[in-house]
């Protein structure tokens, strides 16, 4: 590389992880993408992209920018993790390939169409139980109660003490964030979550057919250990409640907000798919999180020390105007086509396929009866590290 060609870094105060970004990151995200290709951020010493091109090319780059040491602000191979690292979300190949190899089965098209029927139902039931019942907290009544059932059963852990998986969430997406209140306030009780989670995970105490029992045909085949597919377990129970709760929530805000594209909706269940896709675009739940250079590189002409952490912000890459038409417009028509609501390359969301089930499954059956979502109060916005949704959503659905 030869240094003299390299452009001056630009670098700006901007704090990804303060309660005003939280509020409404989207004017940040103009600036940060206005700066340059990269920015250099003072407060944290890291990088951020959040430009789609940088964006994309970053996350097709594993060899440049790793995972395995961790996708969270600390360098776990410098620092330790507060948890042992994933072996999806915090592996590089060959030990990803094999692991996602696992999960990637587990969730075969095959697979997701033998829940379908089961999440219809349950949709049904949850339908039933909100449309027309007044006031409701669109968030717990609603959003989150659906993957705590039908996702949860879908695994196959104990009933008792689900509410655990609540805690165990926000433990893994704040704690991708620096050490602020956000991150202390999700570890406080952290020994006791760890301790549900770690129980839940463990063969004897999954249902005998369900996802997580899955795991462990592989411990029976002689691949892989009991512990490993414990380890496994682990990451459908970090990966798809939070995830698919405040998506949810979102999608209930945006239609909420834009009453004639439910209208749409209403009209043409068919398009509810299509809907899910603006929604991960427009207002992605998972926002930000880190890669790791593993060597001395640059982006568009900046130097990139080895071991820097490079800020991905898939949030303002769905937004940016480089590659959008209108991208602040909520559009259910429009082509989504290349959005990273789900992430991109070796890591792009192994879950997006159960997500979509029972995002779509849920927003079907709400389509049949609700005329109408309706924000009854003051919704409170979610303050969080890497994820945006709603902390509370006062709502009342239609008959
Ligand atoms: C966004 C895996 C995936 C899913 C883990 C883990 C945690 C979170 C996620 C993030 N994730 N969608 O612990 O393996």
């Amino acid at each position: 590389m030869i240094i003299d060609t390299l452009e001056k870094p630009t670098s700006s105060a901007i704090d990804p992880f303060s309660p005003d970004y939280f509020r409404d990151p989207y004017p940040f995200h103009v600036q940060l993408r206005d700066a340059g290709p990269v920015v250099w951020l003072e407060k944290w010493g890291v990088w951020a992209v959040a430009r789609f091109e940088q964006v994309q090319a970053v996350l097709g780059d594993w060899r440049t920018y790793c995972s395995s040491a961790g996708v969270g602000i600390v360098n776990e191979k410098k620092m330790g993790g507060w948890r042992k690292p994933s072996a999806l979300l915090e592996k590089d190949p060959p030990e990803h390939t094999a692991n996602r190899a696992i999960v990637s089965r587990i969730l075969s098209p095959a697979a997701l169409r033998a829940l379908r029927a089961t999440f219809e139902r349950e949709a049904e039931v949850l339908v039933d139980r909100v449309v027309g019942a007044g006031d409701l907290d669109g968030m717990a009544d609603f959003s989150e109660a659906f993957p705590m059932k039908v996702f949860a059963d879908a695994v196959g852990v104990p009933v008792e003490g689900r509410h655990h998986l609540v805690p165990w969430g926000n433990m893994v997406f704040n704690g991708m964030g620096p050490r602020n209140a956000l991150f202390d306030r999700a570890m406080a009780n952290a020994d006791e979550v760890t301790a549900w989670i770690t129980a839940a995970c463990k063969r004897e105490n999954l249902t005998p057919d369900g996802l997580g029992a899955q795991v462990y045909t592989h411990v029976e085949a002689g691949e892989i250990s009991a512990d490993h597919a414990a380890l496994l377990v682990r990451s459908f129970l970090s990966a798809g409640v939070d995830t698919t709760t405040f998506a949810i929530g979102n999608a209930l805000f945006c239609f909420a907000m834009h009453p004639e594209q439910w209208d749409v909706v209403r009209e043409n269940p068919g398009k509810v798919k299509q809907a899910f896709e603006e929604i991960m675009r427009f207002e992605s739940p998972f926002q930000t999180f880190f890669r790791t250079a593993t060597c001395d590189t640059e982006i568009a002409g900046t130097a990139i020390p080895q071991d820097s952490k490079v800020l991905i912000s898939v949030a303002a890459a769905n937004r940016d105007p480089r590659k959008w038409c209108n991208p602040d417009t909520f559009d259910i028509g429009r082509s989504t086509v290349g959005h990273v609501g789900f992430g991109a390359g070796i890591h792009g969301c192994v879950g997006q396929m159960i997500a979509r089930l029972e995002v779509e499954v849920l927003l079907t059956a709400l389509a049949k009866r609700a005329k109408r979502i309706e924000i009854c109060g003051e919704p409170e916005r979610l303050l969080h590290n890497t994820l945006r949704s709603f902390e509370k959503l006062p709502v009342r659905f239609h008959a």
